[in-house]
């Protein structure tokens, strides 16, 4: 009987025989997959399947649910409790690091607590922590121990860092995590002490940036540090253009308007009126950007309110007043209450 050779990256079988497919490596003795040499050695990303079904888990498994603080409007958007019903969820709040020093996790927490609450999710725990923290990581380590189960899965949206918190927990140096979305191709296997942690590709989430562009652009929009607020005091008719991506126009009275963003990324403060021409420019000079815009006012009636730009930050802005944005179309934007503060 002959076993299957996986790739230590991403966890694809590997093949020989179709370079377009996934898990294509010249010789069945390589460690890594093409693709997932290409992505360690030159940084680019070539074929990745999104996975966009809900895998079959065996009965009482406890889950890992990990999901990023970016995605926290989306945060029980796959009900996989529905089709796991005997399973015990952990939800794991994953890179609480990017949220600013000063956020209070408390109401965080509480806030998340309420979702879970009024959407009746079914969870034994809710845990705020950061995978690239080894006090965190010590932490989650014991309280897994705790539980008598045998095989606990990672499960969670793309990208929300499931195989770095693989790799902390079993020590596996060759697994990959970057911000690909859709790296991790089939389950990685590995040991905790007597327990197996197993890392399921992560679950497809559309409307997010690399739904829209290619890896070697969206990696250096999705923050990997803090995102500081940066507060521009905006006035009637007044615009802010984020990254050539995203117009956001104030149509009412001066008003203070926080960006949470990449350290890195581009704000451009401008007026409504040279909006076309600007995103106009960009597609020019990009070639990538989207095909077509659209367009989405949020009208924003007293408490501070959270505008979630898909995977790439949040707006906060405290009402009464009025916001339009115009973005590449399909782009996930959300209004939320501000989770945090
Ligand atoms: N700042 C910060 N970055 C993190 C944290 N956890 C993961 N990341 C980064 O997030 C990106 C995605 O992490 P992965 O572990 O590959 O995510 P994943 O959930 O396995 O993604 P898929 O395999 O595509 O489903 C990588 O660039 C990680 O370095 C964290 O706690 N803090
Ligand atoms: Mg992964």
């Amino acid at each position: 009987m002959s076993t299957i050779m996986r790739c230590k990256g991403c966890g694809a079988s590997l093949q020989t025989t179709e370079p377009s497919r996934v898990g294509y490596v010249g010789s069945l003795d390589h460690e890594y997959c093409q693709s997932c040499f290409r992505l360690m050695h030159y940084g680019d990303s070539t074929i990745h399947f999104h996975p966009e079904d809900l895998p079959s888990l065996p009965e009482h498994s406890v889950i890992l649910m990990v999901s990023s603080v970016l995605h926290l409007d989306l945060l029980f958007s796959h009900p996989v409790w529905r089709y796991q019903s005997e399973a015990k969820f952990i939800y794991i709040i994953n890179q609480i690091d990017l949220l600013p020093k000063d956020t209070n996790l408390d109401l965080l927490l509480q806030n998340i607590i309420r979702k879970a609450k009024s959407m009746q999710v079914p969870y034994e725990d809710i845990i705020l922590m950061s995978a690239k923290n080894r006090f965190d990581i010590d932490h989650l380590k014991s309280y897994i121990a705790s539980f008598a189960s045998r095989n606990i899965y990672l499960l969670g949206v793309q990208n929300s860092g499931k195989t770095t918190l693989f790799k902390a927990l079993t020590n596996d140096l060759k697994a990959l995590a970057f911000k690909k979305a859709g790296l991790t191709q089939e389950a990685l296997e590995g040991l905790m002490g007597e327990q197996k942690i197993i890392d399921m590709p992560g679950l497809y989430q559309g409307g997010y940036l690399h739904h829209l562009l290619p890896y070697t652009v969206y990696k250096k929009l999705i923050p990997d540090t803090e995102i500081r607020p940066k507060i521009y005091t905006m006035n009637k008719g007044q615009s802010v253009f984020i990254e050539g991506l995203i117009a956001v126009t104030l149509s009412t009275e001066t008003q203070p308007v926080v960006f949470y963003l990449e350290n890195n990324i581009t704000i451009h403060k401008t007026n409504d009126k040279r909006i076309p021409e600007l995103i106009k420019d960009k597609e020019n000079q990009f070639k990538i950007y989207a095909e077509s815009y659209e367009e989405k006012s949020f009208r924003i009636i007293d408490q501070k309110m959270q505008i979630t730009l898909a995977d790439m930050g949040f707006i906060h802005v405290t009402g009464p007043c009025h916001l339009k944005l115009i973005y590449p179309k399909g782009l996930h934007l959300s209004l939320s209450e501000a989770l945090f503060q």
